[in-house]
């Protein structure tokens, strides 16, 4: 398998916002009145904000309107931004930091494939705005993951086949999505166990030895 490109996604893979996630749709899941745990939470990652919401509504027995989805959808992100903004540089795990440089020095283009709208603001926190190569988010998408959008907006910016650029995911969604477009997909953690992935890893620094093999 020729590698030339290496699509990383954002929320899980190369930083820990899910937790964020968490805690704000837990917030607003508990005004709600609606139960809300980490299985629950499993089946959002990946997962546009607004089919976010129609996930855990799923619980309710009340119908909310367009209009009421919209404003607790944007309660849910402004809690969620209240974490963000918190985060610095410090909070990008060396051991990402280092696989991205290497990567890099390997030759290979690097590219985010992220469901988030809040794509921009992650990456300037964490002091990563002028790293990757391309940006594909959910600011530029209309289907967001398992539709495989977003990971062939990164290929086509990166001037690079599907077949050649390796994506890694943390989420179900984000593997079925690369597996839809046409991509080798990476699966880290608990996602990798339940579905067909080429290459199934613990931590993001077994991207080196596939990607020199890949070479
Ligand atoms: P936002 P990823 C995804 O990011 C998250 O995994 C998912 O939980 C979230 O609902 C989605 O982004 C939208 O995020 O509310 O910031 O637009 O994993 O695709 O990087
Ligand atoms: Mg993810």
């Amino acid at each position: 398998m020729l590698i030339e490109a290496v699509i990383f996604d954002l929320d899980g893979v190369i930083c820990h916002t899910d937790q964020f996630h968490y805690q704000a749709w837990k917030a607003v899941a508990g005004q709600l009145g609606i139960p809300f745990d980490e299985h629950i939470n499993a089946r959002l990652r990946g997962v546009s904000r607004m089919e976010s919401l129609e996930i855990i509504l799923e619980q309710s027995e009340k119908n909310y309107s367009q209009e009421e989805k919209e404003q607790l959808a944007g309660e849910k992100n402004r809690i969620y931004q209240s974490f963000l903004c918190k985060m610095t540089p410090t909070d990008l795990a060396p051991e990402v930091s280092r696989t991205l440089d290497v990567l890099r020095g390997m030759g290979l283009r690097l590219a985010i494939g992220s469901s988030s709208r809040n794509t921009a603001l992650i990456l300037h926190r964490l002091g990563l705005d002028e790293l990757f190569d391309a940006v594909a988010d959910g600011t530029q998408i209309k289907r967001s993951k398992p539709d495989p959008e977003v990971f062939l907006l990164a290929a086509s910016l990166l001037g690079v086949r599907p077949s050649r650029a390796l994506v890694v995911e943390d989420a179900a969604a984000g593997i079925q999505a690369a597996k839809a477009g046409g991509f080798p997909a990476a699966g880290i953690g608990g996602a990798a166990q339940i579905l067909d992935v080429d290459f199934s890893i613990e931590t993001i620094a077994e991207l080196v030895p596939i990607c020199i093999q890949g070479r």
